[in-house]
């Protein structure tokens, strides 16, 4: 089998030459109009008017899009709260109207001398002013099983807190971009970089009022995606098909980066307020907790990202009684989307706060407290679902342990800490449980079309995008392996929304699961029909054929016949060289009213230890050292797989320890911009940041029953796996103070919050690094 073996990316060759192009690339070769919006300069305003002469005047402009020229729906959301053009600014930023132009820049020049009069109104600005005003948008969730408050009531141990953190900007390396063009046949044509070709398809359809067999959307790949690709990429798209439409040109529209991050949307930032009751033991006794997502202006997929963040409050946890209540705020800024994780990472966030800030209190190692409430055999999630595999869990957990060297390092840190007044190491293990399946059932399914030719090769085309992630890697590998030919002998044609129809988006971590599925469908068709063929070839029944290596032979016989051969036989006899095929996943179910089923088809488990070390003078730190067991099933490419890990893991670790967004939430003239809108104020992880010894382990004979050659989705979970970074930040800045302190630490953990909490510890007592300096 071609699975399993370490391949690497099919595209890397062309990522580090700069041959692999971008969809922004194709559209620089052509002589495509470019699209520039006016983003307004308030947070929330009504637009009493626009004057375009001027624009219209600068060389070079060719005419300005508005909501007049929308042909079918001025709306690009799925949940029609998102007017193209809007009449009402409900973000600093939000794009009122777009010029086009010969270029870019005659664009830009253009869009600089629109004139447009606004109406400000007041605002919302943090998900804290929302809650006080009640502003909020959608449908409100429970978790609830048993009785948290008598859980409470009688728990030994009460503790309560707020726990608040923020979003993340995706900073996919190639900001959104699109191409509009008219075919002879009058098919309109957009490649775009998309997660989800058949929503942008379905959009760009309604806003021009066409149907979805005039529209036709390809993605060659992504610069990456995130998440940050999956919803907003279509209304973008809409803006440079309408431009076609009306000029009949071809149409290109590519955000800048400031552009990118001041109009689309992030991670969402949460607020949450929680009481958790524990035994003298350390058990979980019960939690309450309310849960309030910063939505942003518009839907988009909050609703599904706060139900992923109430499916992940329990972690790896059992937690007997608990009542948690979602919802999801409405506030003047982009409209939060979805970002690796969904809504997990979020929920994630708060038991693992709640855990280390309540470790010391109840005077239990922080890593005992942990594993101590791990689920076991026979428990079932919050919201009903059996946790199949919980043992999976502890073995991690021992093996994390066990390659960390937990127990001599962290009496050696003992010691460097002893010894050293001015400087503070820890190590913290934190557990990941992801549940893997979107979490609306209708998205679990997904299209293939393999196309063997005369000669023998393949070409496999799928309904999944390539974003780096490495996809289109693993669908060769389930190709080559189910048809039995070697990886040389396929390729892979780019997605398209007219090659394969009705797909979801590449998302919630199941490309390989889903889509390889149905790559592995169509394969097995056009095996089977050859085996008949092969079969007269070789003298035997079609059941004794096997293949292998581009190699047909037949059970106990010496003979064999290239796969080559037999495909040229095939089309002689007049038999179908091609198949499209499907794949749903099956066993779930869910009841989003009552809250309750089993949304996911299994768990993915994972367990990192991390080393800091931490300056008393500033709270600078390095990640010394970091280990990994991840539970990626019987992995189909492990290069990719380990790559994988490492990025999410590192993504994960900027959003919790340095990437720090800011708004202006001040009542002056920049009320609710966007204040980090590029890189030099928005940090992200770069080489300095890495961790100095990086040892990532893939969980051993893993095998997972019903899944694609029993390999399990990995592209989100490891991104939690970085909450052991910030829980041995909070450990190395207590260390600063006397044991059994309160730990409490903003988020980001940048420096600067790293350096408060421990001046609060140090405050406690002992060693207080400024006063050894005095
Ligand atoms: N890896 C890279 N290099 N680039 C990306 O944009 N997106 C992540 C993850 N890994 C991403 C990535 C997200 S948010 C998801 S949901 C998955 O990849 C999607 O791809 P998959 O389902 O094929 O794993
Ligand atoms: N659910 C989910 C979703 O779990 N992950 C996703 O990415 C997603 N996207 C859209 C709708 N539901
Ligand atoms: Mo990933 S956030 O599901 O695109």
């Amino acid at each position: 089998p071609v699975v399993g073996v370490p391949e690497p990316h099919e595209s890397a060759v062309g990522h580090v030459t700069g041959t692999a192009l971008y969809t922004d690339d194709i559209a620089a070769r052509g002589d495509a109009l470019s699209a520039w919006p006016v983003q307004a300069p308030h947070a929330h305003a009504l637009i009493t008017g626009m004057r375009f002469e001027k624009a219209l005047q600068v060389p070079g402009v060719v005419r300005v899009l508005t909501a007049d020229d929308v042909p079918g729906i001025n709306d690009a959301g799925v949940k029609n709260d998102e007017p193209l053009f809007p009449t009402e600014v409900m973000y600093y930023g939000h794009p009122v109207c777009w010029v086009l132009g010969e270029s870019q820049e005659a664009a830009r020049l253009g869009a600089a001398v629109v004139e447009v009069d606004y109406d400000p109104r007041p605002s919302l600005v943090t998900v804290r002013d929302a809650i006080e005003a009640e502003s909020f948008q959608g449908p409100q969730r429970l978790t609830r099983r048993g009785d948290a408050d008598a859980a409470l009531a009688s728990a030994p141990h009460v503790f309560e807190g707020v726990t608040e953190f923020s979003g993340q900007e995706h900073f996919y390396l190639e900001t959104m971009a699109s191409l509009a063009y008219y075919d002879e046949g009058g098919t309109l044509y957009v490649q775009a970089g998309t997660q989800h070709p058949s929503e942008t398809q379905e959009i760009v359809a309604h806003v021009l009022g066409l149907s979805n067999n005039e529209v036709a959307v390809q993605c060659i790949r992504m610069g990456g995606g995130f998440g940050g690709k999956e919803m907003q990429p279509h209304g973008l798209a809409a803006i440079a098909a309408i431009g076609t439409k009306l000029t009949g040109r071809p149409v290109r529209l590519r955000l800048n980066r400031t552009q990118d991050m001041t109009i689309t949307g992030k991670r969402h930032g949460f607020h949450v307020s929680w009481s958790v009751g524990f035994s003298d033991e350390g058990k979980i006794l019960g939690l309450k907790a309310t849960l309030t997502a910063d939505g942003g202006w518009s839907l988009d997929l909050s609703e599904a990202v706060l139900g992923r963040a109430l499916c992940h409050l329990d972690n790896a946890y059992w937690i007997p009684d608990i009542e948690a209540l979602g919802r999801i705020s409405k506030t003047n800024k982009t409209s939060q989307t979805a970002f690796r994780g969904f809504g997990g990472p979020q929920g994630v966030f708060v038991i693992e706060d709640i855990m280390g800030r309540c470790a010391p209190e109840l005077g239990i190692d922080p890593a005992e407290l942990r594993r101590h409430n791990f689920y076991v055999a026979g428990q079932d999630t919050p919201y009903g679902q059996p946790v199949r595999h919980a043992e999976r869990m502890h073995e991690i957990w021992d093996q994390v342990l066990e390659n960390a060297n937990f127990t001599e390092r962290s009496t050696e840190i003992a010691a460097f800490n002893a010894a050293h007044p001015h400087a503070k190491r820890a190590l913290a293990v934190t557990p990941i449980k992801f549940g893997i399946s979107f979490n609306v059932a209708a998205f679990n399914q997904a299209g293939a079309l393999v196309l063997v030719y005369k000669d023998g090769s393949v070409l496999i085309n799928h309904g999944g995008t390539e974003m780096g992630q490495g996809l289109h890697t693993k669908m060769i590998q389930v190709a080559a392996t189910a048809l039995g030919v070697p990886r040389s002998a396929v390729r892979l044609a780019p997605t398209r929304t007219d090659k394969v129809p009705n797909t979801s988006a590449t998302a919630a971590s199941t490309g390989a699961d889903l889509n390889g599925g149905a790559v592995k469908n169509a394969c097995e068709q056009i095996r089977d029909r050859m085996a008949g063929v092969a079969a007269t070839m070789l003298r035997t029944s079609p059941s004794d054929v096997r293949f292998s290596h581009g190699e047909v032979t037949a059970l106990g016989q010496h003979d064999s016949v290239t796969f080559n051969d037999v495909a040229k036989e095939a089309y002689l006899q007049r038999v179908q060289l091609s198949a499209s095929g499907y794949y749903r996943t099956e066993g779930l179910h869910w009841d989003s009213e009552a809250w309750f089923g089993s949304p996911f088809k299994y768990f993915a488990y994972g367990a990192a230890a991390t080393e800091v070390e931490v300056d008393g003078f500033t709270g600078a730190y390095r990640i010394r050292r970091v280990d990994i067991v991840h539970d990626v099933g019987d992995s189909l490419s492990p290069i990719i797989d380990i790559g994988q890990v490492e990025g999410g893991f590192v993504q994960g670790m900027g959003w919790l320890t340095l990437e720090d967004l800011r708004w202006d939430s001040s009542d002056g003239p920049g009320r609710g911009r966007l204040l980090t809108q590029a890189a030099s104020t928005y940090k992200l992880p770069s080489f300095s940041e890495m961790p100095e010894e990086f040892n990532v382990t893939l969980y051993d004979r893993a095998h997972e029953d019903g899944v694609v050659y029993g390999s399990k989705a990995v592209g989100e979970p490891p991104l939690m796996l970085a909450f052991s970074a910030r829980e041995a930040l909070r450990q190395a800045a207590a260390s600063f103070g006397p044991a059994g302190a309160t730990r409490e630490l903003a988020s980001p953990a940048t420096p600067e919050n790293v350096f408060w909490a421990l001046q609060q510890a140090a405050a406690r007592g002992v060693d207080m690094p400024n006063d050894a300096a005095t």
